[in-house]
């Protein structure tokens, strides 16, 4: 695969409808005059450029990787073939999940450029979240998403031949990776050169660093995460890769794409809704609003279970835990089944706690917790998502239900102070 060639050129909206109008995918969307073409870069994520393009006949996503990551600027060179994995990553998920993600209309990967669909009047679910508005069918779909993608990107279900040469080509992603690795699972855990924290987390801060329980447990998810290529994850399942309206859920960005256990992509989910509850104080403090975040949390796991399970029953195709192996012992399989999703479960427990401390105290944080003003609110906001970040990294085997790890966080919400 190329990595920077010499005619690759980042987009703006000036050059954008010269350097793209003549490509038949995007034109017969938009139309061939692209004089009528409006352009606006909307990218606030951490990593590309994003362009809305309109015209009076549609609307199309045009995205770009940059040679470098976004957030910090040049002096982080990031490959450009990240573009690639996440075109192969969309492809595999519209055919596992249909119409859940943007239909892709042109890839160059020359370029760096995926068009895509456009979600309109789609906003991001952290925006949503820190709105305090409700989204219908959310967890439902949410938990759809994952069994489906998670169970048909693995040997449960795929030709073993085609899922081995899927984890050659994804294996390749070694720097979005790597970012993963760092940022997720080491640099909380020393006083690594990008972390930053709120003050006041000071004393917290000392103390997580100094806890060996916890830098040891986050090293052994570290290492399940390197080394069990399970099936193919979105990698950055985060509330900022979903977009939503009130009554309809997308998902987005699978550039982190790779392929790892089964309980990563929903652990960092639900550390993100539990941050999200945790950060409420600081959006209006509507128990309501908080109690309906708990109740998403509670039936995306259900969701995830029920289609998983659905899935086991129905399209257990792949090579393991083959049916003609429990010759007439239909108990065996159900057996199975419920030690996959134990272990499951506690795989993601685990990977939400290292995602709420990552979110805290390494690089890139989150938004709910950004934008509260009133840095002793958000303070005490981020310490109850590192109180429950450690307790569900060191104990994730000893958790209880999704019910009673819910209630672990009602409990943590009505506790700390700084
Ligand atoms: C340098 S990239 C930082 C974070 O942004 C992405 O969305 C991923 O979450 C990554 O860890
Ligand atoms: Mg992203």
């Amino acid at each position: 695969m190329a990595e920077i060639s010499s005619n690759y050129a980042p987009l703006t909206v000036e050059t954008l409808p010269a350097r793209l109008g003549r490509i038949d995918a995007i034109s017969a969307r938009l139309g061939a005059d692209i004089s009528a073409w409006q352009c606006v870069e909307v990218g606030d994520g951490n990593l590309n450029l994003v362009f809305i393009v309109s015209s009076p006949a549609g609307q199309v996503i045009i995205k770009q990787a940059l040679p470098y990551v976004r957030l910090v600027g040049d002096s982080w060179p990031l490959p450009l073939k990240r573009a690639y994995f996440e075109y192969h990553a969309l492809i595999r998920q519209a055919a596992r999940d249909p119409g859940l993600v943007p239909e892709v209309y042109y890839f160059s990967e020359e370029q760096a450029i995926i068009a895509m669909e456009f979600f309109t009047p789609h906003i991001i679910l952290r925006h949503k979240l820190m709105a305090r508005e409700r989204v219908e069918g959310l967890a439902e779909t949410l938990g759809n998403f994952l069994a489906r993608t998670v169970f048909r990107g693995s040997d449960l279900s795929m030709d073993t031949a085609k899922r081995k040469r899927d984890v050659a080509l994804f294996v390749d992603s070694v720097e979005l990776n790597d970012i993963t690795e760092t940022l997720v699972f080491s640099d909380p855990y020393f006083d690594a050169e990008r972390n930053h924290h709120t003050d006041g987390l000071g004393p917290i801060v000392a103390r997580l660093r100094a806890d060996i329980d916890l830098k040891v447990e986050a090293h052994h998810l570290k290492a399940k995460f390197a080394n069990n290529a399970e099936t193919l994850l979105h990698g950055d399942f985060h509330t900022g890769s979903v977009m939503v309206t009130e009554t309809d859920t997308k998902v987005i960005d699978p550039e982190f794409a790779l392929y790892g256990p089964m309980g990563f992509d929903i652990g960092m989910l639900l550390g993100n809704f539990w941050m999200a509850y945790f950060a409420q104080p600081g959006h209006g403090n509507d128990a309501d609003y908080q109690a309906w975040i708990l109740e998403v949390v509670a039936d995306v796991w259900a969701s995830f279970t029920a289609e998983f399970s659905h899935l086991w029953r129905t399209e257990r195709t792949g090579i393991l835990y083959e049916e003609s192996m429990y010759e007439g012992q239909p108990l065996a399989s159900e057996q199975a089944l419920s030690q996959r999703l134990s272990m499951i479960w506690e795989d993601a427990l685990g990977f939400a706690g290292v995602e709420m401390i990552r979110r805290t105290l390494s690089l890139a944080h989150i938004a709910e917790n950004d934008s509260i003003e009133d840095e002793a609110l958000r303070a005490a906001c981020e310490a109850r998502g590192l109180d429950m970040g450690r307790q569900l990294v060191v104990n994730r085997t000893r958790m209880g239900d999704i019910s009673q790890v819910n209630d672990l966080a009602q409990q943590i919400n009505k506790g700390v102070s700084l």
